[in-house]
């Protein structure tokens, strides 16, 4: 699907919102986010900008959204169909191959939640202000250190500051969008490589960094996604299941396990392929986890 010649959710959403917000959108080329210049000055709720990013690998542009001035940059993901899990992975969880369907395009977070993008929601007072950062800093790099209800309610905060439908991403619809239209391990390609991502044998040499980076210290995925592999796990809102085949029967709002999914500086490259998942307790924060907004689009 080319979303540049599509009619475009973006589109639709400006209808919705009116020409105030039609004329609060701008028009720009980049070629990665930039982590160092302030959101632009904005006012009203409603607020949408949209920029076509062109990225040089590979070649392709993509529509970005921000949602309302100090809301995360997100970028839209087409709809679509793709084969979730790996048949040939040594893990069962990841098996068997399912395929699945898109149906309406949405918006996913460019990045991993930063600690800064974390402080706009602390200073509406919708979320918690004392994540640890484990020594490492705050400014860009992931928020860490919040329970599966912490980043609920980042999520409810966007929605609410943007009056879009915003939530944890499903399992799949994360493992579509990390997936970006490729059906190796990693976007790139099957072999984690060097230089690619944080984990700890994505580096090359011996010298593993310890702890997070800055988000979007690595290239992007063809759909503009930051960090999808790797840096910290990312909450999604669904519940625990053996395998991603069966659906869960547990009540979703309640259930004790959560999926994570994207693996972690901490862990080996096989934990941050697209298909690999693990389970965390709701109630168990770590600095080895964050999180990544999707807004639904009308
Ligand atoms: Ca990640």
């Amino acid at each position: 699907m080319n979303i540049r010649t599509a009619r475009s959710p973006l589109a639709r959403l400006r209808e919705r919102e009116g020409p105030a917000a039609a004329g609060g959108g701008r028009v720009r080329a980049l070629t990665r986010l930039g982590f160092d210049s302030p959101p632009s000055p904005a006012s009203g709720r409603g607020f949408v900008c949209l920029v076509l990013a062109f990225f040089a690998l590979p070649v392709q542009a993509a529509e970005e959204l921000i949602p309302c001035p100090t809301c995360p940059p997100m970028a839209v993901v087409p709809a679509g169909r793709f084969v979730m899990g790996d048949a040939k992975a040594h893990a069962g969880a990841e098996k068997p191959e399912v395929t699945v369907t898109i149906p309406r395009p949405f918006a996913l977070g460019r990045t991993e939640v930063s600690f800064d993008q974390w402080q706009a929601c602390v200073d509406d007072g919708a979320c918690r202000g004392d994540l640890d950062d484990h020594g490492w800093g705050r400014g860009s790099r992931p928020a860490i250190n919040m329970t599966w209800d912490d980043a609920a309610a980042f999520t409810a905060w966007v929605g609410k500051r943007s009056g879009l439908t915003c939530r944890l991403p499903a399992e799949a619809e994360w493992e579509y969008a990390a997936r970006a239209g490729t059906t190796t391990g990693f976007w790139w390609g099957n072999a984690a490589g060097t230089g690619n991502a944080n984990c700890r044998d994505c580096q090359g040499g011996t010298d593993h960094p310890y702890g997070s980076r800055p988000a979007a210290s690595f290239k992007p995925n063809p759909w503009g996604l930051y960090d999808m592999n790797g840096n910290v796990w990312e909450w999604t809102g669904d519940c625990w299941t053996p395998n991603h085949a069966s659906a869960s029967t547990e009540d979703p709002r309640t259930c004790r396990d959560r999926v994570i999914k994207g693996g972690s500086w901490y862990y080996f490259s096989t934990m941050s392929r697209a298909s690999a998942r693990a389970k965390n307790d709701a109630r168990v924060w770590s600095y080895n986890i964050g999180l990544r907004v999707l807004c639904e689009l009308p």
